[in-house]
């Protein structure tokens, strides 16, 4: 947890007065949006756009004033985590369940930094299963699709009932392996009707924060 804490704390330097944010999720978000809400009490003037209903809680939890696409149509800054990291900053994100949402935020923003604690740096993506946002109609049909790209694509499951996301749709599991080309896949997942996005989020990243039980290194 310190090593999520230590990327958290390192980001934080980055947010500057007056600065509209993407807000992403996950566990190391949840620790940024504490020291967010501390930096608030002293005094910092900001705004964000929330990648998920969680976070939006707990935003304005801390205190931060969340906003909305109806309001702003540009961010300074998004900051969020992440699943895996490889060396060229491509990412396999969605372990949470958010990747739709956390894409739109993260692709509007002028600067992308990602938080992520050294476990998910990897050499290629793919050992943690690409989570990919699929309509619910017709989901075995798109399940059969996406396996016929060479994994196995387990429908998310919660409390013995479909995972669903914020979107009001479904989340299927992707287990590859490994992922030889994440463009190429990418865009053929994307092709296929029904699928609505994919965890890889990719050439999007301009600095990663990778937390240490003892520091945080900044990689760009
Ligand atoms: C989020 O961060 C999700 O995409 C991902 O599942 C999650 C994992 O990160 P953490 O370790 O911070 O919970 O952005």
């Amino acid at each position: 947890m310190n090593a999520k804490m230590e990327a958290a704390r390192k980001a934080v330097e980055y947010v500057e007065d007056g600065m509209v944010l993407g807000l992403g999720s996950g566990s190391t978000i949840n620790i940024l949006l504490e020291k967010l809400g501390d930096r608030v009490q002293e005094g910092l003037n900001i705004k964000g756009v929330s990648s998920s209903v969680k976070t939006e809680k707990l935003a304005r939890g801390h205190g931060i004033e969340v906003t909305d696409f109806s309001q702003v149509s540009r961010l300074d800054l998004a900051i969020d985590g992440a699943d895996e990291v490889d060396p060229n900053f491509q990412l396999l994100k969605g372990g949470g369940g958010s990747l739709l949402r956390e894409k739109i935020v993260d692709v509007a923003a002028d600067q992308f930094i990602v938080v992520a604690d050294e476990s998910k740096q990897v050499e290629q993506l793919g050992a943690f299963p690409l989570p990919v946002e699929v309509v619910p109609f017709g989901w075995e049909q798109t399940q059969a699709r996406i396996e016929a790209f060479g994994c196995e694509a387990v429908l998310r499951d919660s409390g013995g009932k479909p995972f669903v996301t914020d979107n009001g749709l479904y989340i299927l599991d992707c287990h590859f392996g490994k992922i030889d080309r994440p463009e190429w896949l990418h865009n053929q997942l994307k092709s296929l009707v029904g699928v609505v996005e994919t965890g890889l989020f990719l050439d999007m990243t301009d600095l990663v924060i990778v937390g240490r039980d003892d520091g945080a290194d900044v990689l760009d």
